[in-house]
């Protein structure tokens, strides 16, 4: 018998089904206010009294039968719930573990029968949960109070507090307090998270701008100080994205150490510290500076270490586990950079949660995910998370990933089914990172475009047309759903440019049976239908989300939309051909290229948006060795008239030269100043290279914010 509870238990003996109670019994024993709270939630005045069906609950130490509490795992957080036909009882180990029973519990409850059996139930990880670690507008306040709910429904543990747009959180303000409002929602959400049996974690981010000295080690205690007065009993430190002096290990260690010894073991009821390395991926380690050994070596063995890796986004594997655990002398705590989304904005990552090896859990202290600035529609890869860190081995992919859709829409899941398979891919980006995407309708597509390359009769015509209409009639209806309307807010624009997508599919459709009946009239309506269609959708790429990075919406781009754009230039160059028109074909493409030395470069994609060609900002710190350069080579000779650098810190433009080239290896300078933030360099002359080197002998280390020419 299937229970249809997330994170799926461990074990559960079936004995049948009796049939749902109208009124209970409850006593609880030994439970505390969150577990008490919850069970508010369900049981009150209109049906509970004395002579209802009987419901104990307690934990390991309270006055619960010996037999029944010997059923109880050894491990944390874990319980046991026997139900028979004439009462059911929930023991926890501890105090988290009977909250997670009376979360079980209360699923049991919302059937027309109980069922009836034992549960023995614990999680395979011990940190479960969240961190909020991206780049871009952080969560709102509604937004993290629905999420903290949400990992307390679905029995994970860690909110990991650290958004990197935080002011408060970074340089230079993490020593400064909140501001009085933000310090208000900031408690809010911390009492709500105690509610939920959630740590809130709260992270500083202190190594862009931290001075090894007695002042900033005092800040940093005054700044823990402050949030523990606000409620916060879990701390993080973070050391990822930064150079300069803040990266050396042994003063990260020291410091580590200091907060340890100062803070953490003097309040007694604070959680060990987290800590996220400079070197916090495999690709980025450097075993000759010893960075990771020494973290090993001197961190206090209970620092937890954070970990993305064998790139710093990564699905891990226990190859990954056992390479990082015996570097750092300890288990690490994974970073999962998954649905994380603020590298490819323009993108929704709604697909399921997998990739990441079922025999590492007792190989992690921890496992978060980092999502993306989108939270209800991370929603979807979360409730994943849940079931993959609570019970590795019997984690389902597929089947988490359905059940995650009817939990988010619950009216409307079936639209969001089809919306969210096609909606699931990354698109090309510098960390080459990729998810499935169309998994059914990829083969589909392309035995349809066999079959019309090699003009005989497309035999799954009716299939695609189907799939069309199923993308059409979905975006209508979750247009205008009602059952999760914070998930709509969020994914509206992307619904709107699916919709248009379908019907350009459509159109498309049009256009082949058109040609077969050399229909010109219908044919030429449909072409033109499908132009003004991709005109909408383009007019909504640069209408909506339009952010700096990777401004625009775009939908379904690993095989609906090129299956589309492929069979639209084929139809119109077999009309062109057949009837002799001339009509234009559309190849929206970029045809310059990256041009560049530097590794950490190499993968990062390339946009033309008018005239503007632009590398897509990293958001990691580049190292650009001597003689390293980057730049663009473009399809031909074409006259450049501007290119822009905008660096994280302006230090490094002094040792930065312009060059351009006609052959690649003829170099000439071009003249830079200094405008504000920004190199800029005039340049109005053909040019087929132009890059920018560094012209020193030491590395240069900073964060590219935007580097773009404009093309005449
Ligand atoms: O992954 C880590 C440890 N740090 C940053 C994150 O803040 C960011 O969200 C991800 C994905 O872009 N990459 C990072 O380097």
């Amino acid at each position: 018998q299937n229970l249809n509870i997330n994170p799926t238990p461990q074990q559960f003996v079936s004995k049948g089904t009796i049939k749902m109670p109208t009124d209970f019994y409850i006593q609880q024993k030994n439970i505390d206010t969150a577990t008490h709270h919850l069970l508010s939630t369900f049981f009150t005045s209109n049906n509970t009294n004395t002579k209802g069906f009987s419901i104990i609950i307690g934990d390991v130490n309270s006055k619960i039968s010996r037999k029944l509490k010997r059923k109880v795992p050894a491990k944390a957080e874990s319980y046991f719930i026997k139900s028979t036909d004439k009462n059911i009882t929930v023991i926890g180990r501890d105090a988290r573990g009977t909250y997670y029973g009376v979360r079980t519990l209360l699923a049991l409850l919302q059937h027309k029968e109980i069922p009836l059996g034992e549960i023995t139930d614990y999680p395979d990880v011990a940190a479960r949960g969240t961190v909020e670690g991206f780049y871009g507008t952080p969560w709102s306040f509604k937004h993290r109070i629905r999420q903290i709910d949400f990992y307390g429904e679905n029995k994970l543990n860690t909110y990991i507090y650290g958004p990197k747009d935080d002011a408060y959180h970074s340089s230079p303000n993490w020593r400064k307090p909140y501001p009085e409002n933000e310090a208000a929602q900031l408690k809010k959400l911390i009492d709500r998270a105690a509610l939920n049996h959630v740590d809130f974690v709260w992270a500083i981010h202190p190594g862009k701008d931290i001075k090894w000295n007695d002042e900033d080690r005092k800040n940093l205690l005054n700044k823990f100080q402050l949030m523990y007065d606000l409620g916060v009993r879990a701390f993080a430190v973070f050391f990822d994205d930064i150079s300069g002096k803040g990266t050396n290990p042994k003063q990260q260690a020291s410091l580590l150490n200091f907060l340890h010894t100062n803070f953490i073991k003097k309040k007694k009821d604070v959680k060990p510290l987290i800590m996220c390395p400079t070197e916090y991926n495999k690709g980025w380690s450097k075993p000759e500076g010893g960075y990771l050994k020494t973290l090993g070596k001197e961190l206090d063995p209970s620092i937890r270490i954070m970990w993305t890796g064998n790139t710093v986004v990564a699905d891990v594997d226990k190859e990954t586990m056992n390479w990082i655990n015996t570097e750092i002398n300890r288990k690490a705590f994974i970073w999962w950079n998954f649905p994380v989304s603020d590298y490819v904005r323009n993108h929704m990552l709604l697909g399921p949660t997998y990739g990441n090896g079922k025999d590492i859990a007792n190989d992690v202290s921890g496992f978060v995910s980092n999502p993306m600035e989108h939270a209800e529609a991370s929603k979807i890869a979360i409730y994943g998370v849940a079931d993959y860190s609570w019970n590795m081995t019997n984690y389902q992919p597929e089947k988490k990933w359905l059940e995650a859709l009817k939990v988010v829409m619950p009216e409307s899941y079936n639209a969001l089914e089809i919306f969210a398979k096609h909606n699931s891919d990354l698109g090309p980006n510098g960390h080459r990172y990729r998810r499935k995407e169309s998994v059914s309708f990829a083969p589909e597509a392309r035995a349809f475009l066999e079959d019309l390359e090699a003009n005989r009769e497309i035999k799954n015509f009716n299939v695609v047309q189907k799939e069309f209409q199923a993308i059409v009639e979905a975006s209508y209806i979750l247009a205008n759903s009602t059952d999760n309307t914070v998930l709509l807010d969020e994914i509206g624009a992307w619904v709107a440019q699916f919709q248009l997508l379908g019907q350009s599919g459509l159109s498309m459709l049009n256009m082949h049976t058109a040609l077969k009946s050399e229909n010109t009239k219908d044919f030429e309506r449909s072409y033109h239908a499908l132009k003004a269609i991709k005109t909408e959708m383009y007019k909504i790429d640069r209408e909506e989300n339009q952010n700096p990075y990777q401004p625009g919406i775009k939908t379904a781009t690993l095989v609906l939309a090129p299956f589309i754009d492929k069979s639209f230039v084929h139809l119109t160059n077999a009309y062109n051909k057949e009837f002799g028109k001339n009509l234009e074909v559309d190849a929206n493409y970029n045809p310059h290229l990256l041009f560049t030395n530097v590794a950490q470069l190499r993968n990062q994609p390339v946009t033309l948006r008018d005239r503007t060609l632009a590398i897509n900002p990293p958001l990691e710190v580049i190292n650009i060795a001597p003689k390293d350069y980057f730049g663009f080579e473009l399809s031909e000779e074409i006259r450049v008239t501007k290119l822009i650098l905008k660096a994280e810190s302006t230090t490094a433009y002094k040792n930065l030269i312009v060059e351009t080239s006609t052959n690649g290896t003829n170099w000439s300078a071009i003249k830079t100043s200094e405008k504000g933030e920004s190199l800029e360099a005039s340049i109005n002359k053909k040019v087929k290279y132009i890059r920018v080197i560094n012209a020193t002998s030491k590395v240069l280390a900073f964060k590219i914010n935007q580097f773009w020419v404009l093309l005449k």
